[in-house]
Protein backbone atom coordinates (compact mmCIF):
# COMPACT_ATOMS: atom_id res chain seq x y z
CA UNK A 1 0.00 0.00 0.00
CA UNK A 2 1.22 3.19 -1.06
CA UNK A 3 2.14 5.05 2.81
CA UNK A 4 2.91 8.48 1.05
CA UNK A 5 0.84 11.14 2.96
CA UNK A 6 -1.12 13.65 0.14
CA UNK A 7 -2.15 17.13 0.78
CA UNK A 8 -4.07 19.38 -1.34
CA UNK A 9 -3.48 23.11 -1.23
CA UNK A 10 -5.15 25.65 -2.87
CA UNK A 11 -4.39 28.99 -4.17
CA UNK A 12 -0.84 27.40 -4.51
CA UNK A 13 0.40 29.19 -7.44
CA UNK A 14 1.81 32.31 -5.19
CA UNK A 15 2.21 33.37 -1.97
CA UNK A 16 1.94 31.43 1.29
CA UNK A 17 0.56 28.61 -0.99
CA UNK A 18 3.19 27.98 -2.75
CA UNK A 19 5.66 28.09 0.03
CA UNK A 20 3.16 25.63 2.05
CA UNK A 21 3.25 23.42 -1.45
CA UNK A 22 7.44 23.59 -1.32
CA UNK A 23 7.63 23.35 2.89
CA UNK A 24 4.95 19.68 2.76
CA UNK A 25 6.99 18.37 -0.41
CA UNK A 26 10.17 18.94 1.72
CA UNK A 27 8.52 17.13 4.48
CA UNK A 28 7.27 14.27 2.48
CA UNK A 29 3.95 14.88 1.37
CA UNK A 30 2.58 14.76 -2.33
CA UNK A 31 0.93 18.18 -3.04
CA UNK A 32 -1.88 18.67 -5.70
CA UNK A 33 -0.88 22.23 -6.32
CA UNK A 34 -4.31 24.21 -7.40
CA UNK A 35 -5.14 27.22 -8.72
CA UNK A 36 -6.53 29.30 -11.77
CA UNK A 37 -2.81 30.05 -12.76
CA UNK A 38 -1.65 26.68 -14.54
CA UNK A 39 1.46 27.67 -15.58
CA UNK A 40 2.41 28.42 -12.32
CA UNK A 41 1.66 25.45 -10.33
CA UNK A 42 2.97 23.63 -12.83
CA UNK A 43 6.29 24.92 -12.87
CA UNK A 44 5.62 24.20 -8.57
CA UNK A 45 4.35 20.92 -9.15
CA UNK A 46 7.21 19.71 -11.49
CA UNK A 47 9.83 21.54 -8.83
CA UNK A 48 8.54 19.58 -5.55
CA UNK A 49 7.07 16.34 -7.40
CA UNK A 50 3.93 16.90 -6.82
CA UNK A 51 0.43 17.16 -9.07
CA UNK A 52 -0.80 20.35 -10.79
CA UNK A 53 -4.42 20.94 -10.67
CA UNK A 54 -5.91 23.79 -12.51
CA UNK A 55 -8.83 24.97 -9.89
CA UNK A 56 -10.68 27.88 -9.49
CA UNK A 57 -12.67 27.36 -6.43
CA UNK A 58 -15.07 29.48 -6.70
CA UNK A 59 -16.51 26.96 -9.53
CA UNK A 60 -17.87 24.11 -8.57
CA UNK A 61 -17.21 22.42 -11.62
CA UNK A 62 -14.19 22.94 -10.95
CA UNK A 63 -13.63 21.98 -7.74
CA UNK A 64 -15.22 18.58 -8.93
CA UNK A 65 -12.84 18.18 -11.13
CA UNK A 66 -10.32 18.67 -8.10
CA UNK A 67 -11.89 16.15 -6.53
CA UNK A 68 -11.75 13.80 -8.96
CA UNK A 69 -7.87 14.21 -9.83
CA UNK A 70 -6.88 14.04 -5.79
CA UNK A 71 -8.64 10.40 -5.70
CA UNK A 72 -10.36 8.84 -2.96
CA UNK A 73 -7.94 9.50 -0.20
CA UNK A 74 -6.38 12.63 0.87
CA UNK A 75 -4.34 13.35 4.51
CA UNK A 76 -4.51 16.95 4.47
CA UNK A 77 -6.44 20.00 2.84
CA UNK A 78 -4.98 23.57 2.82
CA UNK A 79 -7.50 26.07 2.34
CA UNK A 80 -5.39 28.67 1.31
CA UNK A 81 -6.90 30.42 -1.69
CA UNK A 82 -8.13 33.90 -0.40
CA UNK A 83 -7.51 37.26 -0.59
CA UNK A 84 -8.81 41.14 -0.27
CA UNK A 85 -10.18 43.06 -3.26
CA UNK A 86 -10.65 46.82 -2.77
CA UNK A 87 -9.84 48.65 0.01
CA UNK A 88 -12.87 51.45 0.60
CA UNK A 89 -14.63 51.97 3.37
CA UNK A 90 -18.27 50.63 3.79
CA UNK A 91 -19.99 54.23 2.81
CA UNK A 92 -18.67 53.44 -0.70
CA UNK A 93 -18.55 49.32 -0.72
CA UNK A 94 -18.36 48.16 -4.04
CA UNK A 95 -21.19 45.40 -4.64
CA UNK A 96 -18.50 43.30 -6.69
CA UNK A 97 -15.40 43.86 -4.80
CA UNK A 98 -17.63 42.50 -1.19
CA UNK A 99 -19.68 39.42 -3.60
CA UNK A 100 -15.96 38.31 -4.99
CA UNK A 101 -14.41 38.80 -1.26
CA UNK A 102 -16.88 36.96 0.13
CA UNK A 103 -16.56 33.86 -2.46
CA UNK A 104 -13.23 33.27 -2.36
CA UNK A 105 -12.67 33.75 1.11
CA UNK A 106 -15.61 31.62 1.99
CA UNK A 107 -17.63 30.00 -0.53
CA UNK A 108 -14.83 28.46 -2.11
CA UNK A 109 -13.36 27.67 1.21
CA UNK A 110 -16.83 25.52 1.86
CA UNK A 111 -16.88 23.97 -1.87
CA UNK A 112 -13.52 22.91 -1.67
CA UNK A 113 -13.90 21.26 1.98
CA UNK A 114 -17.36 19.83 0.77
CA UNK A 115 -15.79 17.85 -1.82
CA UNK A 116 -12.62 16.95 -0.16
CA UNK A 117 -14.05 15.52 3.04
CA UNK A 118 -15.05 11.91 1.95
CA UNK A 119 -11.68 11.43 1.10
CA UNK A 120 -10.36 13.34 4.18
CA UNK A 121 -12.67 10.48 5.91
CA UNK A 122 -11.27 7.83 4.42
CA UNK A 123 -7.42 8.54 5.31
CA UNK A 124 -8.45 7.88 8.35
CA UNK A 125 -6.94 10.75 10.25
CA UNK A 126 -7.22 13.73 8.01
CA UNK A 127 -6.39 17.50 8.73
CA UNK A 128 -8.26 21.06 7.10
CA UNK A 129 -6.25 23.65 7.64
CA UNK A 130 -7.64 26.46 6.66
CA UNK A 131 -5.93 29.89 6.47
CA UNK A 132 -7.93 32.67 8.02
CA UNK A 133 -6.19 35.98 8.95
CA UNK A 134 -5.84 38.02 12.09
CA UNK A 135 -8.61 39.91 10.13
CA UNK A 136 -10.71 37.48 10.87
CA UNK A 137 -10.34 38.45 14.82
CA UNK A 138 -10.64 42.12 14.42
CA UNK A 139 -12.04 44.96 12.39
CA UNK A 140 -10.25 47.53 10.64
CA UNK A 141 -10.97 51.28 8.67
CA UNK A 142 -11.23 50.36 4.80
CA UNK A 143 -10.93 46.35 4.85
CA UNK A 144 -14.63 45.87 6.41
CA UNK A 145 -15.08 43.39 3.08
CA UNK A 146 -12.09 41.42 3.70
CA UNK A 147 -12.17 41.19 7.67
CA UNK A 148 -16.35 40.78 7.06
CA UNK A 149 -15.16 37.25 4.98
CA UNK A 150 -12.26 36.38 7.03
CA UNK A 151 -14.36 36.41 10.45
CA UNK A 152 -16.80 33.91 7.98
CA UNK A 153 -13.40 31.88 7.51
CA UNK A 154 -13.25 31.37 11.17
CA UNK A 155 -17.10 30.77 11.79
CA UNK A 156 -16.60 27.67 9.36
CA UNK A 157 -13.34 26.73 10.91
CA UNK A 158 -15.23 26.47 14.66
CA UNK A 159 -18.84 25.32 12.72
CA UNK A 160 -16.78 22.39 11.36
CA UNK A 161 -14.59 21.56 14.45
CA UNK A 162 -18.10 20.49 16.03
CA UNK A 163 -19.84 19.15 13.39
CA UNK A 164 -16.70 16.58 12.78
CA UNK A 165 -15.89 15.92 16.36
CA UNK A 166 -16.74 12.68 16.47
CA UNK A 167 -15.05 11.80 12.54
CA UNK A 168 -11.39 10.79 12.20
CA UNK A 169 -10.98 14.86 10.70
CA UNK A 170 -9.10 17.34 12.78
CA UNK A 171 -9.78 21.47 11.79
CA UNK A 172 -7.24 23.99 12.67
CA UNK A 173 -7.19 27.49 11.78
CA UNK A 174 -3.78 29.79 11.18
CA UNK A 175 -4.32 33.23 11.35
CA UNK A 176 -1.51 35.40 9.73
CA UNK A 177 -1.03 39.20 10.50
CA UNK A 178 1.48 41.02 8.47
CA UNK A 179 3.06 38.92 5.99
CA UNK A 180 5.02 40.64 2.69
CA UNK A 181 3.98 38.77 -0.32
CA UNK A 182 4.15 39.71 -3.58
CA UNK A 183 0.66 39.72 -4.75
CA UNK A 184 -1.67 40.19 -1.66
CA UNK A 185 -1.10 44.25 -1.43
CA UNK A 186 -1.27 44.63 -4.98
CA UNK A 187 -4.24 43.21 -5.45
CA UNK A 188 -6.49 44.60 -2.60
CA UNK A 189 -5.36 47.88 -3.61
CA UNK A 190 -6.20 47.40 -7.57
CA UNK A 191 -1.99 47.46 -8.45
CA UNK A 192 -0.84 50.31 -7.04
CA UNK A 193 2.72 49.23 -5.77
CA UNK A 194 2.67 52.61 -3.53
CA UNK A 195 -0.14 52.21 -1.60
CA UNK A 196 0.82 48.01 -1.39
CA UNK A 197 3.96 49.16 -0.41
CA UNK A 198 3.19 51.82 1.99
CA UNK A 199 1.42 48.96 4.46
CA UNK A 200 4.80 47.82 5.12
CA UNK A 201 6.95 51.04 5.62
CA UNK A 202 9.18 50.97 8.01
CA UNK A 203 8.50 47.50 9.55
CA UNK A 204 11.66 46.01 9.63
CA UNK A 205 10.52 41.98 9.56
CA UNK A 206 7.07 41.56 8.54
CA UNK A 207 6.41 37.88 8.12
CA UNK A 208 7.36 36.04 4.91
CA UNK A 209 5.34 33.33 3.12
CA UNK A 210 8.41 30.83 4.13
CA UNK A 211 7.48 31.91 7.98
CA UNK A 212 3.87 30.65 7.69
CA UNK A 213 4.46 27.77 5.55
CA UNK A 214 6.83 26.08 7.83
CA UNK A 215 3.91 26.64 10.35
CA UNK A 216 1.34 25.35 8.28
CA UNK A 217 3.64 22.32 8.15
CA UNK A 218 4.44 22.43 11.44
CA UNK A 219 1.03 22.45 12.31
CA UNK A 220 -0.10 19.51 9.90
CA UNK A 221 2.34 17.35 11.20
CA UNK A 222 1.53 17.03 14.89
CA UNK A 223 0.21 13.92 15.71
CA UNK A 224 -3.23 13.25 14.87
CA UNK A 225 -5.08 13.81 18.17
CA UNK A 226 -3.84 16.75 18.23
CA UNK A 227 -5.49 19.92 17.08
CA UNK A 228 -3.98 23.31 17.26
CA UNK A 229 -7.85 24.48 17.06
CA UNK A 230 -6.18 28.61 16.10
CA UNK A 231 -2.61 29.59 16.03
CA UNK A 232 -2.31 33.68 15.24
CA UNK A 233 1.26 35.02 13.74
CA UNK A 234 2.70 38.13 13.31
CA UNK A 235 5.54 40.00 13.12
CA UNK A 236 7.14 40.80 16.24
CA UNK A 237 6.99 44.74 14.59
CA UNK A 238 3.03 44.02 14.85
CA UNK A 239 1.76 44.24 18.59
CA UNK A 240 -1.59 44.84 17.49
CA UNK A 241 -3.53 45.40 14.07
CA UNK A 242 -3.21 48.98 14.69
CA UNK A 243 0.19 49.12 17.10
CA UNK A 244 2.80 48.18 14.43
CA UNK A 245 6.56 49.61 15.29
CA UNK A 246 8.00 51.05 12.30
CA UNK A 247 11.35 52.85 11.97
CA UNK A 248 11.27 55.52 9.02
C1 LIG B 1 -3.88 39.82 5.95
C2 LIG B 1 -3.60 40.45 7.25
O1 LIG B 1 -3.26 42.72 8.38
O2 LIG B 1 -3.73 42.77 6.00
O3 LIG B 1 -4.58 38.64 6.09
O4 LIG B 1 -5.46 42.19 7.56
S1 LIG B 1 -4.04 42.09 7.27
Amino acid sequence: MDQTRTAVVTGASSGIGAATARHLARAGFHVFCAARRTDRIEALAAEIGGTPVACDVTDEQSVAGLARAVGDRLDLLVNNAGGAFGSGPVAEADSDDWRRTFEVNVIGLVQVTRALLPALLASGAGTILNVGSTAGRIAYEGGASYTTAKHGTQVVNETLRLELYDQPVRVMEIAPGMVKTEEFGLVRFRGDREKAEAVYAGVAEPLTADDVAETITWMATRPPHVSIDELVIRPKAQAAQHKVHRVV
